[in-house]
């Protein structure tokens, strides 16, 4: 059987590790094929850095897309992440609805903001797009600061610090069950931190935790939902997938940590990779997929 293939709608930044320089590595050492559609080329990412330079390549999106339906190339899954431009939000809806059938996947990480702020590139017309682009995901994975953006809520009320408060939020965002929900930034008690998880096939709200590494550790949300994209490509249901991102994110945060890795450089994840493909191929876990590197 030839790889599950995903198309990837994300910027990509050289230096300092996220998005595609994530989900790219992720996604093939998972065995799925990615397309990437970049939205921009950065030299670097927008946190912790200053004076990046920024191609936009919102004119690209259409054409490419216009290519890929006359060659009859099609995707197990899109996966969409930051975007640089209202006008890009747009496009990149188009493109969804040009490629999603009845049989795919489509994972829209709704990447705006973190600790309670957007991204100094976002504008609020930008989230307001974000939240109708979110309309056509069949999995959305917001991290609490995006819960707080499309919800409309005070980021201080959106608190993930209680169980009953996590289910509520995360079936809020299902609208309804509409769609399945992997919000981030749940911790329940110091030493765990992960995700609640509605699942729109079975219902059912559920957590998936795992240890928690003091820090901020730039990327960990792009490589999580990469991770996710990815086990759920490969046919795990919606808590296997977020369990093993929980617990891969919190491997690769330990390492970078253990390792002293500069945060704005992002979470120093490459060695730790082969460890995706050993949990997928045994059914093992991250931790014991494999001996210690
Ligand atoms: O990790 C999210 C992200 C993606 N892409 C760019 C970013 C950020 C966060 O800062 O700046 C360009």
């Amino acid at each position: 059987m030839p790889a599950p293939r995903a198309a990837a709608v994300h910027d990509l930044s050289g230096f300092g590790r996220c998005s595609l320089t994530i989900v790219l590595p992720t996604l093939a050492a998972m065995g799925v094929q990615c397309c990437p559609l970049p939205t921009a080329y950065l030299s670097t990412h927008t946190g912790g850095f200053s004076g990046n330079t920024f191609l936009d390549l919102t004119d690209q999106i259409a054409p490419v897309a216009a290519h890929w339906k006359q060659e009859g190339v099609t995707f197990d899954a899109i996966y969409t992440g930051f975007m640089g431009s209202e006008k890009q939000l747009g496009l990149t809806a188009d493109f969804i609805r040009a490629f999603k059938t009845t049989d795919n996947l489509a994972v829209v990480d709704p990447v705006m903001g973190d600790h309670g702020r957007p991204y100094r590139t976002y504008t609020p017309e930008m989230c307001r797009e974000m939240a109708s682009l979110a309309l056509l995901a069949d999995v959305l994975t917001p991290n609490r600061t995006e819960a707080a953006l499309l919800l409309e809520t005070e980021y201080a009320a959106l608190r993930l610090d209680q169980e009953e408060a996590c289910r509520m939020w995360a079936e809020r965002l299902s609208l309804d069950g509409c769609r399945s929900v992997v919000l981030t930034g749940v911790q329940l008690c110091p030493e765990s931190v992960g995700a609640v998880c509605f699942d729109r096939e079975t219902g059912r709200t559920e957590f998936a935790l795992a240890p928690c590494v003091p820090g901020q550790f730039h990327g960990t949300g792009d490589l999580f939902a990469s991770v996710l994209t990815g086990a759920l490509v490969k046919g795990k249901p919606l808590l296997a997938a977020a369990k093993l991102a929980a617990e891969f994110t919190s491997l690769c945060a330990a390492r970078t940590r253990r390792e002293n890795a500069p945060d704005r450089e992002g979470v120093d994840f490459e060695p730790l990779l082969w460890r995706l493909g050993g949990a997928l191929e045994t059914g093992r876990d991250v931790v014991h997929a494999g001996s210690e590197y």
